[in-house]
Parts: structure tokens; sequence; C-alpha cells
């Protein structure tokens, strides 16, 4: 198969991504959700719709787009600390030739949720002048980091407009589906503005299979309704495509080099003073633990793209490179080879390496033509 055909084809919907059955993408629970968002938007001064900075627009709900176009609208691209540094800026650049506000943040951290208050109160600065209560409301897919996003907006607001007595939280969580009900969360006074929370909610048919796996590599589905190879079979068809395992040997040249003058340190001189000290690991054997399969998933996926001689092109030969690649991960994992969850094992392993941000940042969604301009 040709580049162009691939490319056209898409990662995604390459035969070894299809077996599995179909998939149901949109757990009942999401079409009340969805009409109960539908309904509050029309009451909202403010949306911040919050997508992931991995994924800018496979992370849109296509079918609120039209609920969401029509009012004062920011986008967040969350979880930025997960995503390519590199080309983050050419997404913001993006959202603006659409004219469309949109800020890279990471919910975690202070700085980076202030810039998108003021940003908010900037659009907001006509209405906060003449209505006593004001509705801000976020909205996304789930697990994009809403609830995170507003426990730090409460709490930034809350040094601003001391709250009486225990401040509420929303809750937050590694999966998706944490947050089942609308809530509020007031933010400030007089006037009054309230922040509303929503469960997250996916459109009742992903129509790109492709979008769908990169909605369940970055977590926005549970891992059960896709299962955790299928997701795993498309995350190695991407680094592979990519070719990211091969600059993955200068990062762990680097490592071994360090181990070694590391020990020559222990032994002979004091180098290691001139070297910027690390800061001390929590737990130390965790650390260590996480690096080292880091490290040999790394020289792994390395080896086997290195002594690949097929054409990534060619969709049968980027097959038998997957399955291979997941028999020497199960062998470098020391995963037992009878087990006959070893598969399942190792998915599992590489989607948590992935989505702590440990194999390095990504953005796996490529950013429109300048002519295509859909926000
Ligand atoms: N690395 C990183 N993780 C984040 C960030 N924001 C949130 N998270 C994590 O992402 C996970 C999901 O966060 P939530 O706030 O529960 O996501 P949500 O959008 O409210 O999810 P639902 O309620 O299921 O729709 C949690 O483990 C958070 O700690 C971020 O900026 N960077
Ligand atoms: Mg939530």
């Amino acid at each position: 198969m040709g580049v162009r055909r691939l490319l056209k084809k898409g990662l995604g919907e390459m035969g070894f991504n299809m077996g599995g059955g179909t998939i149901n993408w949109f757990p009942g629970h999401m079409a009340a959700a969805t009409r109960a968002i539908r309904d509050r938007l029309k009451l909202a001064d403010l949306v911040i719709e919050v997508r992931d900075a991995r994924i800018p627009l496979s992370s849109a709900n296509e079918d609120l787009q039209p609920n969401l176009s029509g009012k004062r609208r920011v986008i967040a691209l969350n979880k930025k600390d997960l995503a390519n540094p590199n080309i983050i800026h050419k997404w913001v650049h993006y959202f603006d030739s659409c004219k469309q506000d949109c800020l890279s943040i990471n919910s975690h951290s202070k700085s980076s949720v202030k810039k998108l208050l003021d940003l908010v109160e900037f659009k907001l600065k006509e209405v906060i002048s003449r209505e006593p209560t004001l509705l801000v409301m976020v909205v996304g897919v789930p697990n994009v980091g809403k609830s995170a996003l507003i426990n730090s907006i409460h709490q930034i607001a809350s040094s601003r407009f001391p709250v009486q007595g225990k401040m509420k939280r929303a809750t937050v969580g590694p999966l998706p589906g944490v947050t089942q009900d609308i809530a509020g969360y007031k933010i400030a006074h007089q006037p009054s503005i309230y922040v509303l929370d929503t469960p997250g909610v996916l459109v009742p048919s992903i129509p790109n299979i492709e979008t769908g796996l990169k909605l369940a590599l970055a977590g926005s589905v549970k891992d059960s309704v896709v299962g955790e190879e299928r997701i795993v079979q498309y995350l190695l068809a991407v680094l592979n495509t990519r070719s990211t395992p091969l600059h993955w040997k200068r990062l762990n040249n680097r490592r071994i080099e360090g181990l070694q003058h590391e020990s020559e340190d222990k032994h002979e001189y004091n180098l290691k003073d001139l070297r910027p000290k690390r800061r001390k690991p929590v737990n130390g054997s965790d650390v260590h633990y996480i690096e080292d399969l880091v490290s040999e998933v790394q020289c792994t996926l390395y080896a086997t793209l290195s002594e690949f001689n097929g054409s990534l092109e060619d969709e049968s030969d980027l097959e038998s490179l997957v399955e291979q690649q997941f028999e020497a991960l199960q062998k470098a994992l020391k995963i037992p080879q009878k087990a006959s969850e070893a598969r399942t094992m190792v998915s599992k392993k590489l989607l948590t390496l992935f989505r702590t941000g440990k194999l390095g940042p990504f953005i796996l969604d490529d950013v429109p033509d300048a002519s295509d301009s859909v926000a």
C-alpha cells in the first residue's frame, strides 16, 4: 500500500485495528446528560470548552458544537504538560485563525489557570457590569480535566472571595465518567459568579474509528469499551509510523552514560557536585522502577523498529511489526509466556506509561490546513 493510500485510510482504520466487534461508545446516561447540558447552556454567559491538548480536534464533542459556537466561548486545551510543547502553539495559532479564543493550560498549575481566568474575566467584562448573577459552564468529553480545572478555579477564587465553612470540591478521578451530575460552585460575589461542572459527554456515534481510538488512548472512553489491546495496537502503529522509537536510542544512551558516570563518581572523584542536584524522590524505589520500565519499553521498541526490514507503509508489514513488539515487550517486561492475560498486561503497562507522559509528550491530531478552518 502506498503512503497516500495509507494516509487516506488512516491508522485507525487498518485491518488489525478493526477486530474485536462493534464498539458502543455511548453509555446510556450520556443522552440524558447531553440534554441537561444543552438546557443549561441556554442560560450560560460563557462556556469554557475543555479539550485534551493531545487531541485538540478529536476531543471536540461535535454534536454540542452548534450550541457552543453561538456563545461566548473559550477553548481550554488542557493537559498541556502531556502535549508536545513544540507543536501546541501551532494549535493555539490555528484556533486564533478561526477567531476562536483558545489557551493551552495545565489544570494543576495555578499560574496557568490564572491566565484562563483573566481571559474569562475579560470576555465577561461587559456582562459583569450589568448582571447581578453570572453563569460560566465547563463542558467537554469525559476525563479531559473539567472537574480538576473547576477545583483550581475555585481555589484561586476563594483567595479573593473567602468562602464560609468548608469549600466544596468537585470529585476528580483518573477514569472517565467520574462526574455524573451538573453541580455549581460559587466563585465570586457582587456580581455572583457560578461555575458549573458537567458530566463528560461523547457523541452517540463516533463516525471515524481513528477519532475513537484517539479518545480511547487519551482516556476519554473506558478501556473495556475498545479493549486495551486494540488501543495499544493503535498506539504502536502511531509510534512506528512517526519513527518515535528511533529517537529513544539517544535518550537511553544518555541514561546509560549517566549511570556509568555516577558509578565512577562514587569511586574516585567528586564530580557529582558539579552536576545539578536532583530532587530527592519521595519514594526512591518507585521512581527507579518506573525509570527502568520506561527504559525497557523504549529500548525494546527501538530494537524491534530498527531491525524491521518491512515497509511501514504496508499494512500487513506494520501489523507484523506490532505483533513482534507485543511479544518482545512481554519478554522484556518479564510477563510469563503462558499468562493468558499477557497481552492485556503488556497493554495496560503501555497505556499507563503513555497516559502519564512517561513515553514523552504527544499530539495525536494534525493541525488542519489554514483553508480548512472549523474550530
Ligand atoms: N497531567 C495532567 N493531568 C490532569 C490535568 N487536568 C486533570 N488531570 C487529570 O485527569 C484526570 C481526569 O480529571 P477530571 O477532572 O476528573 O476529568 P473530568 O473532565 O472532570 O472527567 P469526567 O467527570 O469523567 O467527565 C484526573 O486524573 C486528573 O488528575 C492536567 O492538566 N494535566
Ligand atoms: Mg468531572
